[in-house]
């Protein structure tokens, strides 16, 4: 009973705490879903809304008959020495409710396994590539055309953004050259992956001109909180004017001679 008591409690607090952390922004990423703004992160965030729905319907089917049970048959209003039917054993019942969770977990591991293999595909309609590597402790993002942007820090205020074009199909190509990192921009894509010597992929399509914050998600080291990530979609003039101004920046600063 004292177990139960405390059990409830720590949920009660948890939830609170869930509340509290989704209602004032400290400067982190939100702990509840952020809308998503590339079709990849409309998936995912479709994918748990979806398999929230049968959770939530179980857990209310499952408490209601629990909580009818022990209203309905409680002791007080059974004959003294009452003891209930018997279906120990019983072969129907235990078939019935072995297969009816193995139905639905299936059903959520397929559905998830569909939505989510859509986010990695090395997809082949691209309209621009970068590559993004991880390293010990940030991130760079190359063009692929001689321009690179540097990735540190640990606040968003002084985190140089990714910029990417508006309504464009951008191919991700991941990599990390010490340990292994992983790329998370939580209202874009789902966490990839960024592997020493193995090329993993990811993608995005943004519809609407921002700024998006996103981390690593894998510890990396002493300096993991500073692989902060900022990505910023433009509008495709402001991106060609960004680009154009990087590659001068670029031209200007190398080669250096040492
Ligand atoms: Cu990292």
């Amino acid at each position: 009973m004292a177990r139960s008591a405390r059990a409830l409690l720590t949920t009660i607090g948890l939830a609170a705490l869930a509340f509290l952390l989704s209602s004032c922004d400290v400067g982190g990423l939100s702990p509840i879903f952020p809308d998503p703004v590339s079709p990849n992160g409309k998936g995912i965030y479709d994918t748990y809304v979806g398999i929230s729905v049968v959770a939530i319907i179980v857990f209310i089917g499952v408490e209601a008959a629990l909580l009818w049970v022990v209203l309905r048959y409680r002791r007080s209003r059974q004959p003294a020495g009452y003891m209930p039917p018997q279906v120990h054993g019983h072969t129907g019942l235990e078939i019935g409710w072995t297969i009816a969770p193995l139905i639905i977990v299936l059903a959520i591991a397929g559905y998830s396994f569909v939505e989510l293999q859509k986010d990695f595909q090395p997809i082949s309609n691209q309209e621009m590539t970068v590559k993004v590597s991880g390293h010990q402790f940030g991130w760079d993002y190359d063009y692929l055309n001689g321009v690179v942007v540097h990735q540190e820090g640990s606040l968003a205020a002084e985190v140089t953004p990714f910029v990417v074009p508006t309504n464009t199909l951008v191919k991700l190509q991941f990599d990390a050259n010490d340990v292994i990192h992983s790329w998370w921009v939580p209202a874009i894509s789902g966490k990839t992956d960024a592997v020493p010597g193995y090329d993993n992929f990811s993608w995005l399509k943004i519809d609407k001109p921002g700024k998006w914050r996103g981390e690593c998600a894998e510890l990396c080291g002493s300096g993991h909180a500073q692989m902060q990530i900022i990505v910023q979609a433009m509008d495709k003039s402001d991106f060609e004017a960004w680009m154009a101004k990087q590659k001068a920046t670029t031209a200007s600063s190398s080669p250096s001679p040492s």
